[in-house]
């Protein structure tokens, strides 16, 4: 360790360092240090002069750019660095190891001597910043310490504003205690972008609960605390009992009853999660990734996040204006990858008039622009973001950082389907509820990659974020349901149900609001329900109340009908992709089967009963 040790002043403050009393995490640090070679080294202490620094080195780095209003800030990734890079995330895997097929996974030994090539003098001209942080509430059980090693004085300034500082975790952290970390290299760069795309890597290594991420700045990529971190998690709960890493918003709902109900929710990219969770009148504890725990018999969930990277494209003061408010209000928030036209933020679907011309991921831009494919480049990427603290929103909920979490009494899994699903069903049981989970589909929709209108099989929208086999990732939920006393009730939802003939939407943007609402009166025991196939679907008369009283609207028996017809033909379809999706899949349980047949069996049994066409409701009133 003679950079940090010799005086040189390579490290300018290694008597903070000295404070943390844990030689592994030493170890890691001089390591990195050695490898990376950077021409000084920022440790980020709680001291509020440190992340101040930071803030600075990202404006005089070029990385970030401020905008007109106060704390408004741009980082622009490069074009072709705008997502997570699935291909090259990789599992590394010790000799004699295997995590199944369907992960995509290198030999250890060799992804780390190619990782170490890329990271090799990658920080010569450069300071590496080392920050502190805390995965969950400090001092909870939820807490897991993590630090990020970075080159990129935006990635840790994101972090600041996402994650909890830790320092104090880290003084006080125990000698044998588990921590992960992460290092992340900007590799080249041209004009404040990763240049080096071809050679951009995430390596995850699971034995030393550490990621490596290379020559990628995007935040999936990059910051260590989210979807890197999110990895370690699931497989730490693989072998865990009482605790499962989910892919999860937590929320607060409040009905008009004086009671608040927490909900966890998962939804694949693009189906409704981050509207779900900012519903207006409720309460946010998080919207992407929850813990949760059995604590004394109880399903407790905590975000292990304190702050939202959010997708911004169709955030209007209509649909999300929570959201809108703050990001158009003075305060600390980074915009990635939207456009830029007098120092101010535009994206699509903000519910204005775009300006003509402007600055974006692509460089200068103006209307009609296209690329060398002739298509024509959208003024915001669709995957631009918003980086800003949980706190810093209005309905921000009052648990956010209680150690104990928030008790979790149901739970929703969102997907995206057009013809099959009815707008909210709740499932029998908690098996029954894992099946629901683990046969969540999305169809893609034209602002993704790829053809629109493919149905995408995302079990627990946790499909890019598996390190362990997806059998064994779904006996976890089966174990966790038999650990605590009172599991929480799951419910599946679909906002995307179209016309048939029309190929209209059969519900409003805000139904969600309603169809929570349900959900929140059903785990309370206030409505009965009707018993189907497909599980338990709400009875007209509820519904209309829920309409008129939260969203002053009438809700008619036509539009029940139309929208809670079981459309049993479409889901027998469905059965047959989930039996051959899963037959794909590795160590899937006779727990899963059995639902699987049970379903199967039960739809086939309505079809002999009425038909191929839709069921209206009713029929199975009296079931
Ligand atoms: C997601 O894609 O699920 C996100 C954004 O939450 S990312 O950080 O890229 O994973
Ligand atoms: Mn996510």
């Amino acid at each position: 360790m003679n950079k940090m040790i010799d005086g040189s002043g390579v490290i300018n403050d290694q008597s903070d360092l000295q404070k943390i009393d844990h030689p592994g995490v030493h170890s890691a640090i001089e390591w990195a240090v050695e490898l990376c070679e950077p021409a000084s080294v920022k440790i980020m202490t709680d001291n509020q002069e440190d992340w101040d620094y930071v803030r600075q080195q990202a404006l005089k780095r070029g990385e970030e750019i401020s905008l007109n209003m106060e704390g408004h800030r741009v980082h622009f990734d490069h074009p072709e660095d705008q997502a997570r890079d699935k291909e090259n995330t990789k599992y590394l895997l010790p000799e004699g190891t295997r995590l199944g097929d369907n992960l995509n996974t290198m030999n250890r030994k060799q992804g780390l001597k190619e990782i170490e090539q890329y990271l090799e003098g990658s920080m010569r001209d450069r300071e590496m910043y080392i920050g502190f942080f805390c995965l969950g509430p400090t001092d909870s059980v939820f807490a897991i310490p993590a630090f990020q090693i970075t080159d990129s004085a935006y990635v840790m300034h994101s972090e600041d504003i996402l994650y909890r500082r830790g320092w104090d975790t880290f003084t006080s952290i125990d000698a044998d205690e588990t921590f992960y970390h992460f290092i992340h290299s900007c590799g080249e760069m041209e004009g404040n972008v990763s240049a080096e795309l071809d050679n951009r890597r995430v390596y995850i290594d699971l034995p030393k609960t550490r990621v490596f991420s290379v020559n990628t700045q995007y935040a999936g990529n990059t910051i260590g605390l989210k979807k890197l971190a999110f990895r370690l998690a699931i497989e730490r709960s693989s072998r865990c009992e009482y605790c499962l890493a989910e892919h999860m918003f937590l929320m607060g709902l409040n009905s008009d009853k004086d009671r608040k109900t927490y909900f966890a929710g998962a939804f694949p990219s693009g189906c409704g999660k981050t509207s779900t969770a900012m519903l207006p009148g409720q309460t946010v504890v998080g919207d992407d990734i929850a813990y949760l725990y059995d604590i004394d018999g109880e399903t407790r969930g905590a975000n292990v996040e304190s702050g939202i990277f959010g997708i911004i494209r169709d955030v209007s003061p209509d649909d999300d204006p929570e959201i809108y408010d703050t990001l158009t209000s003075p305060g600390e928030r980074i915009f990635t990858n939207v456009l830029i036209h007098d120092g101010k933020p535009y994206w699509s679907g903000m519910g204005k008039e775009l300006p003509d011309e402007g600055r974006n991921y692509q460089g200068n831009w103006q209307k009609g622009m296209t690329d060398e494919n002739g298509n024509q480049i959208p003024p915001s990427n669709p995957n631009a973001r918003y980086t800003v603290r949980i706190e810093d929103l209005d309905n921000v909920d009052e648990h956010l950082h209680d150690p104990k979490g928030v008790p979790v009494e149901g739970i929703v899994y969102g997907g995206r389907d057009s013809d099959t699903s009815v707008p909210i069903a709740q499932a029998y049981d908690w098996e029954h509820g894992v099946f629901i989970g683990a046969t969540i589909e999305s169809e893609t929709t034209s602002a993704t990659l790829g053809e629109a209108g493919v149905r995408e099989h995302n079990p627990m929208a946790n499909l890019d974020f598996l390190s362990v086999r997806l059998g064994d990732y779904l006996d976890s939920h089966y174990q966790f349901g038999e650990q605590v006393d009172k599991e929480p009730e799951v419910f599946s939802v679909n906002y995307f149900l179209r016309d048939q003939d029309t190929g209209e939407f059969l519900n409003g943007m805000l139904d969600k609001l309603v169809w929570m609402m349900w959900a929140e009166g059903r785990v309370n025991d206030d409505y009965s329900a009707i018993q189907t196939p497909i599980g338990y679907i709400p009875i007209y008369t509820d519904l209309q109340d829920l309409f008129e009283y939260h969203l002053g609207k009438e809700y008619s028996r036509e539009d029940y009908d139309q929208q809670f017809s079981i459309r049993v033909k479409k889901y027998l379809e469905k059965m047959e992709r989930m039996r051959e999706a899963f037959e794909r899949e590795e160590a899937i349980s006779d727990t899963f089967y059995d639902t699987l047949n049970n379903h199967e069996e039960a739809l086939k049994t309505a079809r002999q009963d009425y038909g191929d066409m839709p069921i209206p409701p009713e029929e199975f009133l009296n079931t």
